[in-house]
């Protein structure tokens, strides 16, 4: 039967709201013993509140339709503050303009629940039209830091085409995730900006990036990986040398592109990264993740390459509007050791994979690095066996 009654809808959509926020999330069985994934996404479309999607005036909405839809929720940064999580979703709605919004949980796996309004965002002279992926990072500046790609129509774009468009690192600050201060683009040498991240610590006194620079905007073209540079300031930041730190390569996972992930995390044996390499198959582009780590006082010095990915897309992540796709800016390092990995899926929803730093440490160090050649991986897992079987 057909239910256009406001007050019922309103129950139903209501009761479905709440059961998503309010259900315990569990850990699954990890066959890799690497990490473990949760049974449910810690956000989706269904974690908006009512109150952003519909009007809740049964005068001007008799039906209880939805006013502003979203379609997706995915990419969080994440912080933690005074115990608590905070992820920054990318929020897109149904007309694909993505902004973004906080969402706040006691223990990092469930309840997030999203805070009364998204994030006013300040605009530059040149407005973005659209913003994504933000990296929080708290600098030892002080401030936290926001890095998000903001995307703009290509003015070279030929009549007619109203795809291309122009992708460059955007920046703001805050000290208290509600205030934000917009601050200039970032600059650098390069056409096109994505997956830019600022480096916790200053480097020689000034601050760090890791950068993805690109020809064009999917295509990476002449961009050879993760990128790296520093500048004299925030205000503005601008990059004169880059230097690939992370190189794509043939046959690998990272062969058509990568970038940086989330900011890294400081451990004794060095800064740990996580980062998304992508392949071309026959069915498009496929998004994984994998780690590695970086020299604690050279952090543009690569110290340890696991080969492969660590997380790849399995079950429902593998479907969504961009399927094949994983993807991660933002993971929180408790003061316990715990490490909660947050990642999205098919550009749609957003998990979480629970480790600890010295699991994760662990794995970087002792997983043999991309042997590069059918052969070559194949005396490599002979190795393995052959210890195993004595
Ligand atoms: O659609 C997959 C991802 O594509 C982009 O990542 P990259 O720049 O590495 O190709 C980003 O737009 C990201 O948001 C998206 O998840």
């Amino acid at each position: 039967m057909i239910n256009s009654n406001f007050q019922e809808r309103y129950e139903q959509v209501k009761a479905r709201y709440e059961e998503v926020v309010g259900r315990k999330n569990e850990p699954l069985f990890s066959e890799n013993g690497i990490y473990e994934r949760y049974e449910y996404p810690v956000l989706t479309n269904r974690h908006i509140p009512l109150s952003w999607r519909y009007d809740l005036n049964p005068q001007t909405n008799p039906y209880f339709m939805e006013r502003l839809g979203v379609n997706c929720v995915f990419n969080p940064g994440a912080i933690q503050l005074n115990g608590k999580f905070y992820l920054v979703a990318r929020v897109e709605g149904a007309d694909r303009k993505s902004f973004f919004a906080i969402a706040e949980s006691e223990n990092g796996v469930d309840g997030f629940t999203f805070w009364d309004y998204p994030i006013v965002l300040p605009e530059t002279e040149n407005p973005d039209v659209n913003v994504y992926d933000m990296r929080l990072v708290k600098h030892e500046d002080g401030y936290i830091y926001g890095l998000f790609c903001t995307e703009r129509k290509d003015p070279a774009a030929l009549a007619g085409d109203l795809s291309s468009a122009v992708a460059q690192c955007g920046i703001v600050r805050t000290t208290d995730l509600k205030s934000w201060e917009r601050l200039p683009d970032l600059q650098t040498k390069s056409a096109q900006q994505r997956n830019v991240v600022l480096h916790p610590e200053f480097v020689d006194g000034k601050y760090a990036f890791y950068t993805r620079p690109q020809d064009g905007f999917i295509d990476t073209g002449s961009g050879g990986g993760i990128g790296w540079g520093l500048s004299e300031s925030m205000n503005p930041a601008v990059v004169g040398e880059e230097i690939v730190i992370d190189e794509r390569a043939y046959h690998t996972i990272k062969e058509v592109k990568n970038g940086q992930g989330p900011a890294p995390i400081k451990t004794p044996d060095g800064w740990l990264h996580v980062a998304h390499g992508v392949r071309n198959t026959a069915a498009g582009l496929r998004y994984v993740l994998y780690a590695f780590m970086t020299d604690l006082d050279k952090p543009w010095i690569q110290t340890y390459r696991p080969g492969g990915h660590l997380i790849a897309p399995e079950g429902e992540e593998r479907i969504g509007d961009v399927s094949n796709v994983v993807f991660s800016n933002g993971m929180i390092a408790t003061e316990s050791g715990e490490l909660f990995l947050y990642y999205a899926s098919s550009d749609t929803r957003c998990h979480v994979a629970a480790t600890t730093v010295d699991r994760l440490v662990d794995y970087v160090k002792n997983t043999p690095e991309d042997a590069m050649r059918s052969y070559a991986c194949v005396q490599q897992r002979s190795a393995l066996i052959g210890r195993n079987l004595g």
